[in-house]
């Protein structure tokens, strides 16, 4: 059995859905474009899931974070795929892909064929076994990656009212998890092998602010060590974690966030892959001329930085990298290489952040770190390369990325630090 489309999208998640808009913006034709997803459901916002999904009062649920919401776009329904002819193929897992005779094969043993593919198969949770500790799947264990992963953590919560909660991980799930685990009143104890959270993007100052303030809303940290085993109960159920140091923290349920492997392994042998992912050129394009690769998925070029090759695993260069592949296969005379301004945000308790660039060079710090109005700038080779702000107004993150977007030139690198977020509103 076997059914045959121009264009097939394979993953249903953030840059699934934002190809699919543009493709109907474009005018596919009905019946040309299907998406093959393994979740159960259309593609969504996966940022809700750490964030509006885990309130305890009014929670997002779908149909309401659909993409592509997120973009303040059209939201896309069951039925708006059905309006535009994109046939979903859902709860389907493609098991093998085959670029040379252009098909994909299901789990179930159908064969679907392409003439273009846009690979946006994003990436999975890494698994605290593949760190050598067993035991993960116990029931009051959670990752989060999916709607199913959400769903559980949600009622594994809900039975720990009032409990502990252990949050491996000092990363973007680590924090957004513990904040959301203290609002649903479950006291939270963080551990991590680093100095301090957010090790990837966090100057030891900025990480402070974030630390003491989570401190101020109950949340312990361990920091400097890792997670060595579990204690179960006879039901199986973790009762407490302990760690390299010996340490042993008593529990009622454990979140684990210590980072995401792309998913290539479809495509290892077939594509070129770089960075951990599959590499493409500025029009999203892989080694293979049929076919794609976007989101977390997808290694590509950033002028930004001098055309380095990057794998970045945030919903805004999902979102655009989607875009310009669909762009790029439609109007292909039209479509230069994808210029992307890197950006990663997130949003904690009352707080918010923007980043724009990358941290690479000397940091200047500005604002007060206090009251939670500061922000940071990274000069490399006298340039700004990339900006940092806490609380900023919309007008202020668009200054702050405008700055990094023009490379600004600094001159004097004490007087920006002096006028901190003035500097970026004057540019
Ligand atoms: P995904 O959205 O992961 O979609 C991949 C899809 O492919 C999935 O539907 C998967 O089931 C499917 N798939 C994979 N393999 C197969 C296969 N073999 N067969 C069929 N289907 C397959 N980024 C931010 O910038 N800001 C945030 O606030 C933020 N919050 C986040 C919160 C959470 C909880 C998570 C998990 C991520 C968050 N991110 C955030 C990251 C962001 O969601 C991702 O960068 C984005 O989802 C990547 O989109 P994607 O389409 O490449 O991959
Ligand atoms: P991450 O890379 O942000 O953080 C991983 C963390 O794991 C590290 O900070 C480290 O503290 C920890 N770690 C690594 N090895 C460990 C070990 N052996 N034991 C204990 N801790 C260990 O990854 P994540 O937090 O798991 O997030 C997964 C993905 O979801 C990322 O792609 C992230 O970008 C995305 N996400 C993004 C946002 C956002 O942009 N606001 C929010 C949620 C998730
Ligand atoms: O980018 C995002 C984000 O942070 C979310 O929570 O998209 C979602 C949507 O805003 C949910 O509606």
């Amino acid at each position: 059995m076997g059914r045959a489309f121009v264009y097939v999208i394979l993953g249903g998640g953030v840059a699934a859905g934002y190809a699919a808009l543009e493709f109907a913006r474009r005018g596919v034709a009905h019946g040309e474009l299907c998406i093959i997803s393994e979740e159960s459901v259309p593609p969504y916002e996966r940022p809700a899931l750490s964030k509006g999904f885990l309130l305890p009062e009014d929670p997002a649920r779908l149909p309401s974070f659909h993409t592509c919401v997120g973009a303040n776009e059209e939201k896309l329904t069951p039925k708006w795929y059905r309006d535009h002819g994109i046939e979903l193929v859902l709860g389907t897992r493609v098991k093998s892909a085959d670029v040379n005779r252009k098909t994909l094969i299901t789990a179930v043993g159908e064969t679907i064929s392409y003439k273009i593919l846009i690979i946006a198969t994003g990436a999975r949770a890494l698994k605290i076994e593949e760190f050598g500790v067993r035991g993960s799947d116990a029931e009051n264990v959670c990752y989060l990656r999916n709607l199913a992963d959400a769903n559980r953590l949600v009622s594994v919560m809900q039975s720990c009212n009032g409990g502990n909660a252990v949050v491996i991980g000092g990363g973007y799930i680590g924090m957004e998890c513990a904040a959301a685990l203290v609002t649903n009143r479950i006291k939270v104890t963080m551990v991590f092998p680093e100095a301090h959270c957010m090790a990837r993007l966090f100057t030891p100052k900025i990480a402070d602010f974030y630390e003491d303030y989570y401190e101020s809303k109950g949340v312990n940290f361990i920091k400097g060590t890792v997670l060595t085993s579990f204690e179960n109960d006879s039901e199986g159920k973790v009762t407490a974690v302990i760690l390299k140091d010996g340490t042993r923290v008593p529990t009622q349920m454990v979140v684990i966030g210590i980072g995401i492997r792309a998913n290539t392994s479809l495509f290892e042998d077939q594509l070129t892959v770089e960075k951990g992912g599959i590499k493409v050129n500025g029009r999203m394009q892989t080694s293979n001329n049929s076919v794609y690769a976007v989101g977390d998925v997808a290694a590509f070029p950033v002028k930004l930085f001098g055309g380095d090759i990057r794998r970045l695993e945030h919903v805004d260069s999902a979102r655009k990298t989607a875009r310009h592949a669909v762009d790029a296969i439609m109007a292909p005379e039209k479509t230069g290489d994808l210029d992307y301004l890197p950006f990663f945000y997130s949003r904690v308790f009352t707080l918010s952040w923007q980043f724009y660039g990358e941290n690479k060079g000397e940091v200047l710090q500005y604002g007060d770190f206090s009251s939670g109005r500061f922000g940071a700038y990274w000069i490399d080779k006298g340039r700004i390369v990339g900006a940092f702000l806490e609380g900023g107004s919309r007008e202020e993150y668009e200054a702050i990325a405008k700055v990094v977007k023009l490379k600004v030139a600094v001159k004097d690198t004490a007087e920006i630090e002096r006028q901190g977020l003035e500097f970026a509103l004057k540019v």
